[in-house]
């Protein structure tokens, strides 16, 4: 799979943010002093009796994939309790995709104010500025950690440690690969080695967090940020002495799903197991009445064995993209068994939880969330949101290509995506109380509300992208001389008549294909300190390949690598290429072809930069 060359704007936004956060930063540290209650707006709030806060959100699973939707085939009873012990959102709306939700979750704002554009090559980067809600939170004196997918940041300074998690053990990226064993996991920034199934170490770990955080006598925000379902659908089954994955893959394909969908609802049924663990965890600890949990995830559903009559699936903004399932256990505030059919919103947790923790969101910024705490505990008829809005294109914000609005009857949406051919005959209108399976087009019939829909469209869309240009953050070089920084194939723009980039799951992409003295491949980084640097590179070159030399240019300084053979072009060794001086400040990297031996240099599928210390 390739993609076009990247925009060649500039991501000032940035400087905004930056400006802001030392703002920001200089707030929470204020906050922190005491007297505590005044300054941290806690009035009225003992923090002994701040409830605690377990997110839990899936990865793509779908608001049909919950035997409480209606679902006859899928066995999700933990899910389902939480349902039935608390209230159901049935019109709760995340984004079409990951990481977008992700940053609305963590901002309470819509996810292109943060700079965030793609779920993929850099442009899943959640900007410096922003405050997320654990920040927020910790005003409060809650303890925060976040188990599993975050999806807004590799780098130093945006990893969730660095965006007020005390405590991190999960994965950067929008999926890995290895669900048994997995080996793309980090523990509060350093990349770690682990035994077991994905989702079971997750939740373990969400559990010590718990335990610790008892102990220690604060609430706490705990997210446990499930990977499963999302793709490439990995069970256990591979090691004997495991055979649960088996088990659960085996009842499905019992029940007459085809493979697919039987490993998309084992996955699932193997969460819902450790969401049961998660639950009877907080009541042997006496603190399940205590907790508010919300159960979610962070798209429509990629399966399509039974879809309940909806329409769409993940990264459309047909319902069954961007509905998701959502419920909410609060005893004592929140009756059992309630239902709402309010429009609401993953952008409305933030002004929840703070509300919840008695914390102001912040003031010098719009936050488009809404608290959900008055309509959940007492007036679950009332309105929520007026619009719910959706858009998604991979490569830039679009407002002519995918989109969608709903105003929770009518919705107007554009089917076409990322093509550049979306014209008004690609919109299309629905009736959602009527026709709720989005069938029947009636842009015809109803100008008047297309128009209408159209323009508090395009508003939005203008208001949320102002003053913002989307492209990848200049890439942080820490003086750590323990941070060994990687620069991404996906995160250079390149030049060359040849020069391709490969994306191969996240840590298996490449460039490749370039052969001609000059093609090159370009980095933005900010070098945080003067100094030497150790570089190694990652590539695989096949024997009748090997020769020809990489050329690695930052400023006037340059080095020159001679590239060996490995095994395979798809076999990527790791080799020294030697230390250069980088000048402090903002500087391009470009590794060029200087000679080629034959049809492709390399394939590059990683360069890394550490500092030497002294
Ligand atoms: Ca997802």
């Amino acid at each position: 799979m390739t993609r076009p060359q990247q925009q060649s704007s500039f991501h000032f936004v940035l400087a905004i943010n930056l400006c802001l956060i030392t703002t920001t930063i200089s707030g929470l540290l204020q906050a922190a002093e005491p007297p505590p209650d005044q300054e941290k707006g806690i009035e009225n709030v003992s923090l002994t009796n701040s409830p605690n806060i377990v997110f839990v959100m899936t990865d793509d699973q779908g608001y049909w994939d919950t035997g409480v939707s209606g679902n006859p085939d899928i066995e999700t009873p933990s899910m389902d309790r939480i349902a039935a012990e608390g209230i159901q959102l049935r019109r709760y709306y995340a984004a079409p995709v990951c990481a977008p939700t992700r940053a609305g979750i963590m901002t309470g704002r819509h996810y292109l104010r943060t700079g965030l554009y793609n779920t993929r090559f850099g442009g899943d980067t959640m900007g410096i500025g922003e405050v997320t809600v654990a920040q927020l939170l910790k005003q409060a004196d809650y303890r925060t950690g976040l188990f599993g997918k975050w999806h807004l940041g590799k780098y130093p300074g945006y990893q969730p440690q660095d965006r007020g998690f005390d405590e991190f053990f999960g994965h950067y990226h929008g999926h890995i690969e290895r669900y048994e064993f997995p080996d793309q996991l980090h523990h509060n920034g350093t990349p770690v080695k682990t035994r077991g199934y994905v989702s079971e170490l997750f939740t373990d770990a969400a559990k010590d967090f718990i335990d610790v955080s008892h102990e220690s006598g604060k609430p706490f925000f705990c997210a446990l940020m499930f990977n499963a379902p999302h793709s490439p659908w990995v069970l256990d089954t591979s090691h004997y002495g495991q055979p649960e994955g088996d088990q659960t893959l085996t009842k499905y394909l019992e029940k007459g799903l085809p493979i697919r969908e039987a490993r998309i609802y084992s996955l699932i049924d193997r969460v819902d197991q450790n969401v049961g663990r998660l639950l009877q965890h907080l009541e042997q600890l006496g603190i399940a009445d205590n907790t508010l949990i919300v159960f979610t995830s962070d798209n429509g559903g990629v399966s399509k064995h039974w879809k309940g009559g909806m329409n769409g699936n993940k990264a459309s903004t047909y319902e069954g993209g961007v509905r998701a399932p959502c419920f909410v256990r609060w005893p004592n505030r929140i009756a059992p068994g309630q239902v709402s059919n309010a429009l609401t919103s993953h952008i409305d947790w933030l002004p929840t939880f703070c509300e919840v923790a008695g914390v102001k969101p912040p003031s010098d910024r719009t936050i488009d969330g809404k608290s959900l705490v008055q309509l959940m505990s007492e007036n679950p008829s009332d309105s929520h949101h007026e619009y719910v809005y959706h858009t998604w294109d991979r490569y830039s914000p679009n407002p002519d290509r995918r989109w969608g609005i709903s105003d929770g009857r009518w919705k107007l949406m554009c089917v076409v995506g990322n093509e550049a051919s979306a014209t008004k005959k690609n919109w299309r209108l629905f009736d959602l109380k009527n026709d709720p399976e989005e069938k029947k087009n009636l842009r015809e019939q109803e100008p008047q509300t297309v128009n209408r829909l159209r323009s508090a469209f395009t508003d939005w869309f203008t208001d949320v992208t102002q003053g913002i240009e989307y492209r990848p953050i200049r890439i942080p070089i820490s003086t750590n001389p323990k941070v060994v920084t990687e620069l991404s194939p996906s995160w250079a723009t390149w030049q060359g008549d040849h020069i391709q980039y490969t994306f191969d799951g996240y840590d298996w992409d490449t460039i490749d294909s370039w052969k001609e003295r000059g093609e090159s491949a370009t980095w933005r980084l900010e070098i945080e300190r003067s100094g030497k640097y150790k570089i190694q590179l990652s590539y695989g070159c096949s024997p009748q390949n090997a020769g020809g030399i990489l050329n690695l240019q930052a400023g006037q300084r340059r080095l020159a690598h001679r590239v060996q053979a490995t095994a395979t072009a798809e076999q990527f060794g790791q080799f020294e290429a030697g230390t250069i001086w980088l000048e402090e400040g903002e500087h391009d990297f470009t590794a060029s072809v200087a000679e080629s031996r034959s049809n492709e240099l390399m394939r590059l599928n990683s360069i890394t930069l550490q500092p030497i210390s002294n």
